[in-house]
């Protein structure tokens, strides 16, 4: 992440939202868990039963799973869009030739030409061709924002967070409590292992999902993990 940041592509605020996660890992266990586990499987198949699915990428994840990202948007297939809270062009294009010297071939970003409806912050700015028209949009280390006003807009949000109490992971409609170093290559994997194209759309895959108690079963693992009981 201090590299990450020292190469421009992490905001000063990224660090300290790396702090946060980082704690939770702790509390965690520092492992992927069985509810993460069975998260990551079931996103692997939204992500390939989608008709125009999108990974959203932010400064963070750009330091910390770069060759993932590209090898996840390769493997679904999927376009990657940077899409910064802490928006700066400057940043953006770093970000960009990143991801490009790690073999990403569809970088959206740059020159933003769409907004999510009623999303006033800078992540409101989208590409029609990426995130404007997705039908499910992966996220990591976001704000809520986002999340919320997209799904008003009837897109599906698959969302990596290690805080299971975070307003990402509550609005989300699949959520991934796990470090992104480790849930981003877990869904390569999971990813790879599913032949083709799911049929029936990614709603359907979704039907008998409930993630308020994958939420539940994370939580009480930490809780777990604080009693020393683990
Ligand atoms: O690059 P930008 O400009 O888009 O900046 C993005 C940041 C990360 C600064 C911004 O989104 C932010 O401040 O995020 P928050 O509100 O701190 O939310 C980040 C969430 O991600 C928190 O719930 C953290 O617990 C979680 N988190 C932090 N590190 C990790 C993580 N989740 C998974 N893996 C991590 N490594």
């Amino acid at each position: 992440m201090v590299d990450g940041w020292e190469r421009g592509l992490v905001a000063h605020q990224g660090l300290l939202a790396h702090g946060r996660g980082e704690a939770f890992d702790y509390l965690l266990g520092e492992r992927t868990t069985s509810p993460a586990r069975r998260a990551t499987r079931l996103a692997a198949r939204v992500l390939r039963a989608a008709r125009h699915p999108v990974i959203s990428v932010n400064g963070n994840l750009a330091a910390l799973v770069p060759e993932e990202l590209v090898a996840l948007a390769a493997a679904i297939p999927a376009p990657l869009e940077i899409n910064l809270f802490h928006r700066s062009e400057a940043r953006i294009a770093r970000i960009a030739r990143a991801l490009r010297s790690h073999g990403a071939s569809i970088v959206y970003g740059q020159g933003a030409d769409a907004r999510v409806p009623g999303l006033r912050s800078p992540r409101g700015r989208v590409h029609r061709a990426g995130i404007g028209t997705a039908d499910v949009v992966l996220v990591g280390l976001e704000d809520g924002d986002r999340t919320e006003k997209l799904r008003r807009q009837g897109v599906l949000v698959i969302a990596v967070d290690l805080n299971p109490l975070s307003r990402t992971a509550r609005r989300a409609h699949l959520t991934i409590v796990d470090n992104a170093t480790r849930a981003y290559a877990a869904l390569v994997e999971a990813v790879r292992t599913i032949p083709r194209r799911q049929a029936g759309g990614p709603r359907r895959v979704l039907i008998g999902w409930d993630n308020q108690a994958s939420l539940a079963a994370s939580a009480s693992v930490i809780r777990r993990v604080a009693a020393g009981l683990v």
